[in-house]
């Protein structure tokens, strides 16, 4: 009796201790993966010099707007992607500044081209804690 225990609990500590690698790199996996969805989203928002046609992509994702603040260019057009289970919306604090979306649901998109200069405030009308700025310059 003792002995079938025995190795059963062998068999678990060893099937554990294989295991153990797999997760960990599964883990190290995942934070690659968002290391470079980081960096395509942080070289989407460059501007190019010249171009008045280039657009700034922000993601609607985990209740917040990624990335937080942008600097862009007078004649630049951004462009919101929801992608959030949750409805959110893309609305000017001040309403003379941008129309606005209505409700977003996963996929939706919205975009707007900023032709004054001036930092713009937007929220989400129902998650007052999201709140990004956007710095349009000459
Ligand atoms: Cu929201």
């Amino acid at each position: 009796m003792n002995k079938k225990y025995l190795i059963v609990f062998a068999v678990l500590i060893g099937l554990t201790l294989f295991l153990i690698p797999y997760i960990f790199r599964k883990e190290e996996a995942k934070k690659e993966v968002k290391k470079s969805v980081e960096a395509i989203i942080n070289n989407s928002s460059e501007s190019v010099p010249g171009s008045k046609s280039s657009t700034t992509n922000v993601n609607i994702e985990n209740f917040s707007f990624v990335p937080e603040e942008i600097n862009i260019k007078k004649g630049e057009t951004v462009v919101w992607t929801e992608k959030d289970d949750a409805p959110h919306t893309v609305t000017a604090s001040n309403k003379e500044d941008f129309s606005g979306s209505g409700t977003l649901l996963k996929g939706d998109t919205y975009s707007f081209t900023f032709n004054k200069v001036g930092s713009f405030t937007y929220r989400c009308k129902f998650h007052s804690n999201m709140i990004v700025v956007v710095n349009v310059k000459e």
